[in-house]
């Protein structure tokens, strides 16, 4: 699947430099192209691998390049106001030759926050091109601003993005570990697992193919479910075995890369997803098994469809395969799309409430404060 990647705000910047630098590196043809946008000069600078001219500036004149400082309601309002901006970046793009758009921002902050829902409310007025987001949570321990803003963003954003594939920053913390010692490590889970989701239907112009090609019809199927989304992810090393044991041992070979197909599609699903949830209130979902072509086996790949298909309320998964050769594992990614049990975001969404609560009263009461005290002053 071609992609536009537009990352908004510095972590969505950070994970789509990530994004191409990852791109230029693989055998597959280019899968992506990329924008960034920043209130930041700075952020916008340090970007190593997004071309230069594909970098945007908003709100210069209010903010001076020193970015919104975790005011997204400042961000949405610089965002609509600038939209030709980005918009004018996008059309410089050869968009008829992309399959869907991705947004990346982390919800917690000002800029990519405030932004991402106004970005995707504009692409999708008028492209017709699918036009999903990638949002970061803050982890649990990252304050009450950073929740509040979450929660708002995440509200703008639901109706109007196809879908929205959420990551939350306390999922991939090691004990005693401060978020930002996580950045690296939960950025490059990201750009992995919807790398090769992405890539799995581009190998056709490569010397392998694919027994089932996940094109880009297969992942837009899958994200119709609509609402919250995630990925799932899992490897298992293999030894390659010699071409006359393959040979020779043909059944008990089968039956080996069959199972092991099935158990590291149960590891990527049962194990750390992007967003912890409750993958069996998924409606649809895609498995992409990655590998050494002759690891690739059809009636493994059937048997863990079948398996998570009988394990999720929803009806409809799809699957495919990604040779890669002389790769020396085999990875599952999983895409898990309309999830309903989500205890991470319905606890972010219960405390937002309370500090929302708790910003209104405070700024109530000073009102009230200064309106007694004015009752006491005499007027001209
Ligand atoms: N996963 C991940 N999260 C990050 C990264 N950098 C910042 N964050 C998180 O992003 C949130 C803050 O958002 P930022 O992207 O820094 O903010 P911004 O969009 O640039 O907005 P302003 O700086 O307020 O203009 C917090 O939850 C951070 O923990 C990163 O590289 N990776
Ligand atoms: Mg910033």
């Amino acid at each position: 699947m071609k992609v536009l990647l537009i990352g908004l705000g510095q972590a969505g910047g950070k994970i789509v430099d990530l994004f191409i630098a990852e791109d230029r590196k693989s055998h597959v043809p280019h899968t992506f192209e990329a924008i960034a946008v920043n209130t930041a000069l700075s952020d916008l600078m340090g970007l190593k691998y997004i071309n230069r001219e594909d970098r945007v500036l908003l709100g210069e004149t209010v903010v001076k390049g020193h970015g919104v400082g975790a005011d997204n309601k400042l961000a949405a309002k610089i965002a609509e106001e600038e939209i030709e901006l980005i918009l004018n970046k996008v059309a410089n793009k050869d968009v008829s030759t992309i399959d869907a758009f991705i947004l990346v921002a982390a919800l917690g902050g000002g800029t990519g926050s405030g932004s991402i829902p106004v970005v995707a409310k504009h692409l999708k007025r008028i492209y017709d091109e699918p036009v999903y987001a990638i949002g970061v949570l803050p982890a649990e321990n990252e304050g009450d601003i950073y929740t509040l803003n979450a929660a708002r963003s995440l509200k703008a954003l639901l109706p109007v993005a196809d879908a929205v594939i959420l990551v939350d920053n306390g999922a991939f913390l090691r004990p005693g570990e401060s978020v930002r010692e996580a950045y690296e490590r939960i950025n490059m889970e990201i750009v992995k697992r919807v790398g090769i989701l992405c890539r799995a239907g581009e190998v056709k112009h490569a010397k392998v193919v694919a027994e089932k090609v996940v094109d880009a019809s297969e992942i837009i199927n899958t994200l119709k479910a609509g609402g919250i989304a995630t990925l799932g992810y899992a490897a298992e090393a293999v030894k390659r075995e010699g071409f006359l044991r393959r040979l020779f041992k043909k059944k008990e070979y089968d039956i080996g890369k069959a199972s092991r197909i099935l158990s590291v599609t149960k590891r990527a699903v049962k194990g750390r997803l992007l967003l912890p949830c409750d993958y069996t209130s998924a409606q649809k979902a895609l498995i992409v098994i990655a590998g050494p072509p002759e690891e690739l086996d059809r009636k493994g790949i059937e048997k863990a469809r079948q398996w998570l298909e009988s394990s999720i309320r929803g009806t409809e998964v799809r699957g495919g395969d990604y040779p890669v050769p002389k790769a020396n594992n085999v990875a599952c990614v999983v895409l898990l799309a309309g999830i309903t049990e989500i205890p991470r975001v319905k606890k972010l969404l219960e405390r937002a409430k309370k500090v929302q609560e708790q910003l209104a009263t405070e700024a109530g009461g000073e009102r009230r404060d200064l309106d007694y005290l004015l009752g006491d002053i005499e007027s001209l």
